[in-house]
């Protein structure tokens, strides 16, 4: 067995959710949020067999897309200001970010 953590932006979450399930995959949808952003994000756990995780990353792939977002510039109070960008910086958040974990073991009482 696998565990499956997907971090994806929130735009995707629920046609990613109707995928999976729709699949039948065990999923569990949490809230996150993005260090680097501090804004919402969606963290899905998922676990199943070996033999499907390559199944539930195509269905990531297939229903989370990659966007461009831009960063207010944060002022340097007391800071660096030779590293200071006075405008908006635009950067590319990820369709998602995935990590597959063995599982050691697995209970449901
Ligand atoms: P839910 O996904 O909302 O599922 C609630 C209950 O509905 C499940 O209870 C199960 O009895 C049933 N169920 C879910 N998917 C089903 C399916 N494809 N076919 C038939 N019945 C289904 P539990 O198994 O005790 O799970 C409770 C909660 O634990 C789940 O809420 C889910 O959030 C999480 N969970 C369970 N197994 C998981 C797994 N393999 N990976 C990730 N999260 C899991
Ligand atoms: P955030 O931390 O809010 O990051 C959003 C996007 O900002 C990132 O997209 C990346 O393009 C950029 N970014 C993040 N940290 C940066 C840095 N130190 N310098 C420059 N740019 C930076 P993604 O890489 O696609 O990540 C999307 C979200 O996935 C992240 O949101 C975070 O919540 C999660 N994530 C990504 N890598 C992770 C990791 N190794 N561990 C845990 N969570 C991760």
């Amino acid at each position: 067995m696998k565990l499956i953590m997907a971090v994806v932006q929130d735009q995707d979450s629920n046609r990613l959710l109707k995928a999976l399930t729709e699949h039948n995959f065990r999923v569990t949808k949490l809230a996150s949020t993005g260090g680097f952003l501090k804004s919402g994000n969606t963290t899905f756990i998922i676990g199943t067999e070996d033999i499907r995780v390559q199944k539930a990353l195509d269905i990531i792939k297939a229903n989370c897309q990659s966007r461009q977002q831009l960063v207010a510039p944060v002022s340097p109070i007391g800071g660096n200001t030779d590293s200071y960008v006075p405008y908006p910086l635009e950067i590319e958040v990820g369709g998602a970010t995935v990590f597959v974990l063995p599982v050691e073991q697995f209970h449901q009482f």
